[in-house]
């Protein structure tokens, strides 16, 4: 019993609920009814800058409000957008334009080597003379998104207005999410986690906030809905826990409004959830994919570390261990050559992930491309991770295998810690203390033969550590 839309999300709420606030950047607030003239008078700005329906518009910047009004005004005008993650090197920039075959560039910082090669368009509003003519179309090919596999080139993944607005029914017939109710923007909108967000607005008809990227911490006091990797909340509950030191747990939720936050994107520490929630933050563990448009399945937080169930307008099934999708969610395929190429022969999507469903439940293994032989015994790393997890010292933990002329190969743990900084080795207390930690939970080949700081520099986009490059560097350390 979703809403069936016939115009633009927010041409609709504009409709309905002209005076209600619908967006703010924290100095700024916007009703409906203004977003809905912005998004025109931008998208007329476009129009007279040269973008035609069909045609592509990269958008390199953290999130910001321009950002926003960038998104919604060029699918205003029928044309697509792929966001590009800016802390990207220039020449992967550079390959990643080219591979798209991009028609424009928008960037709040030009790099001469990225930004000469395209025509850069501006952000800028125009009264709009003749109205722009693009009618609201639920299937039309509107976003790119990329997404990198474990190896290879990111693929982008084109969704339309339909999969995504399926995906926002779905995870608030689930979660609540009012109007009144404000969810910070607290991911990139490159990713398909911010991307999800702005749909999950637009579908309810609620409240957005996009915030300075630097202070995530502040931002988060200042909402009641978030969507957040582990190690964000983990972090935030550090701090904020650590400022009301000494204090009852009932200072901590004073000063909290944060009411629910979506966890996703790796596995979920159960330790880190109840800790929330003792803060009086509603968890949610969600398991997703860019391909499904976000979240699969999801539940409220509990004392079991599965993911839920799977989410209405979603479907799943497990063959030979793996994870297979599809549904109304489902992407209208890859871009590659400037064509829509469909996912896969089959309308089932194979995720790479392994799962198991236990009373009820689903439980994410790991994916099936990480797996490596030991001895001849199968060792998946996210199993080995998910123990480490549990340790109180540990905040992040990668393990990888190195290669050994009696095993073949063995694990070895990346790890980073609450206290120590990531240039510094690990002590040596810690690494015997983690050995015993280990010798006491896993079985003898499962055991990482050594302990290592994870390096600063490769913890990435915030949202997904690249094995293959903590791999590359390990290589390079011995
Ligand atoms: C997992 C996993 C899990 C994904 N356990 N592995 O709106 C949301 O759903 C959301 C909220 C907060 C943070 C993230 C999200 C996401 O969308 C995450 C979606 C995502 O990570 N997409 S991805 O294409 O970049 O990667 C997908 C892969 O990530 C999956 O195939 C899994 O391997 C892994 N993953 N959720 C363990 N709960």
């Amino acid at each position: 019993t979703g809403i069936n839309f016939s115009t633009w999300p927010w041409q609709h709420w504009a409709a309905g609920r002209a005076d209600e606030i619908a967006l703010s950047d924290g100095v700024s607030q916007w009703s409906w009814a203004e977003v809905a003239r912005q998004v025109d008078n931008y998208a007329a700005g476009l129009a007279a800058q040269g973008v035609k329906p069909d045609q592509l518009v990269a958008i390199i910047a953290p999130n910001s409000i321009q950002t926003v009004w960038l998104l919604l005004a060029v699918m205003r005008i029928g044309a697509r957008s792929v966001g590009l993650n800016p802390k990207s090197s220039a020449p992967e920039l550079v390959e990643q334009l080219r591979r798209l075959a991009c028609d424009f560039l928008w960037t709040p910082s030009p790099n001469a080597e990225v930004a000469d090669r395209y025509p850069v368009i501006e952000l800028r509003g125009e009264e709009a003379a003749s109205p722009v003519t693009v009618a609201w179309q639920p299937e039309r090919p509107l976003t790119l998104t990329l997404t990198s596999g474990s190896t290879g080139q990111p693929k982008a993944v084109v969704h339309a207005a339909r999969t995504h607005l399926a995906s926002a029914q779905g995870l608030l017939a689930q979660m609540d999410y009012q109007p009144g109710d404000c969810w910070l923007l607290s991911l990139p909108l490159f990713h398909i986690s911010g991307m999800a967000i702005l749909w999950r607005w637009l579908y309810r008809g609620a409240q957005l906030v996009v915030a300075d990227a630097s202070d995530l911490n502040q931002a988060l006091l200042q909402v009641t809905h978030a969507s957040l990797v582990p190690t964000q909340l983990q972090r935030f509950l550090a701090e904020c826990l650590d400022d009301s030191r000494d204090e009852s747990s009932d200072a901590v939720k004073a000063v909290v409004k944060l009411k629910e936050v979506l966890l996703g994107g790796a596995m979920i520490p159960v330790g880190l959830t109840s800790q929330a929630e003792q803060a009086g933050i509603r968890c949610w563990c969600g398991y997703g994919m860019t391909e499904m448009a976000s979240t699969v399945t999801a539940k409220l937080a509990n004392a079991s570390a599965g993911v839920g169930q799977v989410l209405p307008q979603r479907e799943l099934v497990i063959r030979d261990g793996e994870i297979w999708v599809r549904g109304e969610t489902l992407a209208l395929g890859y871009y590659r050559n400037r064509q829509i190429e469909p996912l896969s022969a089959e309308s089932w999507f194979a995720t790479k992930d392994l799962g198991v469903w236990l009373d009820g439940e689903l439980f994410i293994q790991g994916r099936a491309d990480n797996m490596f032989i030991s001895g001849g015994e199968n060792v998946q790393p996210e199993s080995i991770e998910q123990v480490l997890l549990a340790h109180p010292a540990v905040r992040q933990a990668v393990v990888l295998p190195v290669a050994d002329s009696e095993y073949g190969q063995r694990p070895v743990a990346l790890i980073m810690t609450e206290v120590e900084h990531a240039t510094k080795p690990l002590s040596e207390s810690l690494k015997q203390d983690l050995q015993a930690f280990m010798a006491e939970q896993v079985t003898a080949f499962r055991r990482p033969v050594d302990y290592l700081m994870l390096p600063e520099h490769l913890i990435g986009n915030g949202i997904k550590i690249s094995r293959r490059q903590l791999a590359d560097w390990l290589a390079s350390q011995s």
